[in-house]
């Protein structure tokens, strides 16, 4: 067997870290060969939780875990880790400011970045989770510099790639894996743009049809997939989250966990071939995207690391709203600077 490879997961002892931690550990995330060591960064008040999700994962048995450590210190957390999953993040509650937010979280990853930098290993690849994930991965990014390279930070926006995948294969009644070239763009927030312009749906063995083909047969004409595109699907995918806390009384768990799984797997194994995926990493000024801003892009992956896809035609619907969610991401930035974080 191969050497171990070192996952960390920070907020180890909150909700999305325990749906993430068995399924990491049941081989879900790096394939059934490759043995794992699981590091749970907490802060005091959580280290109880992530301590008594330690003991359930003993418990599992699973072959492919070699050993567990619960810690509140990032420098023993992130200490020759390969893979770091920054789940753990301070909410919003009620009355803070979003400039408040922004600075409490930039005291999390501002942190966990130099402890990166510090003791991680040489090829450390980080996904943020915590919200606001983009400019979190923005803060970590700056604060590991130089000595990890920025595009070894990405954000995730898997969930709300997964999620539009969902509302398309229901609407085409398809499976999800018929669908191929969904992107989300921009933020992971109700601004980010999930855009079907370049997708398609299997319609036999190997024959494909852009999906907004297929949704215009379906919806009986080109003004009607127009009409559902900006009323229905677009909304109803940016604020996904929100409708799963109104019907599920909590937000989305299961759901997190599984598309950073998608997120870190694709990355380190590659993305399918014939299709690309959608996650934010540092812009070099793709698509007129600010070179330095977290943004989400179709990316690839040939198992080395995502790589924005180039080349795609954006027409000028397609244009405001990525720039119009890029807006959101400059402001954020701004605003961290201004708290001199950056
Ligand atoms: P929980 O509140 O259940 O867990 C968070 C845990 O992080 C807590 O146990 C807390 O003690 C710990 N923590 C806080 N500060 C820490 C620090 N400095 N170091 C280590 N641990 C720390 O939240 P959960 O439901 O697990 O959600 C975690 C984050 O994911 C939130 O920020 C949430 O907004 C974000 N999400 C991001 C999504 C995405 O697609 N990017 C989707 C799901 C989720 O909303």
């Amino acid at each position: 067997a191969s050497a171990p490879t070192t996952v960390t997961i920070t907020g180890g002892g909150g909700q999305i870290g325990y749906a993430l931690m068995f399924r990491i550990a049941a081989g879900d995330m790096l394939g059934p060969d490759r043995p794992v060591r699981l590091r749970l960064l907490e802060i005091p008040q959580g280290m109880k939780a992530a301590e008594g999700a330690a003991l359930e994962l003993q418990d599992c048995a699973f072959p492919q875990l070699v050993d567990v450590d619960v810690t509140d210190d990032p420098l023993t957390a992130f200490n020759g880790t390969h893979i770091a999953m920054l789940v753990g993040a301070r909410p919003r509650t009620a009355g803070m400011e979003r400039a408040d937010l922004l600075a409490a979280n930039a005291g999390i990853f501002g942190p966990q970045g130099k402890a990166i930098a510090a003791v991680a290993d040489d090829d450390v690849r980080v996904v943020v989770v915590g919200n606001p994930a983009n400019t979190n991965a923005l803060i970590a990014a700056a604060s590991a510099a130089p000595h990890v390279p920025a595009d070894r930070f990405t954000a995730l926006t898997r969930l709300d790639h997964n999620r539009a995948v969902g509302q398309l294969a229901e609407v085409l009644q398809v499976a999800p894996d018929d669908i191929d070239d969904v992107t989300i763009w921009g933020n992971h927030s109700a601004s980010q743009f999930p855009d079907v312009s370049h997708a398609t749906v299997r319609t036999g063995l190997v024959e494909r049809m852009p999906v907004v083909e297929a949704l215009a047969e379906r919806l009986g004409g080109a003004a009607q997939v127009r009409t559902w595109l900006d009323d229905t699907f677009i909304p109803r995918v940016a604020k996904r989250g929100a409708e799963i806390i109104e019907v599920r009384g909590s937000s989305s768990v299961a759901s997190a966990a599984n598309a950073a799984i998608d997120h870190v797997r694709d990355e380190q194994l590659g993305t399918p071939h014939r299709s690309w995926t959608s996650a934010a990493v540092v812009s070099r000024g793709e698509y007129g995207v600010p070179a330095g801003l977290v943004s989400s892009f179709p990316v690839r992956s040939h198992g080395d690391g995502y790589e924005i896809v180039e080349g795609l035609d954006i027409d000028a619907r397609a244009r405001a709203r990525i720039d119009a969610s890029v807006a959101e991401l400059i402001a954020e930035r701004d605003a961290v600077t201004a708290l001199g974080v950056l």
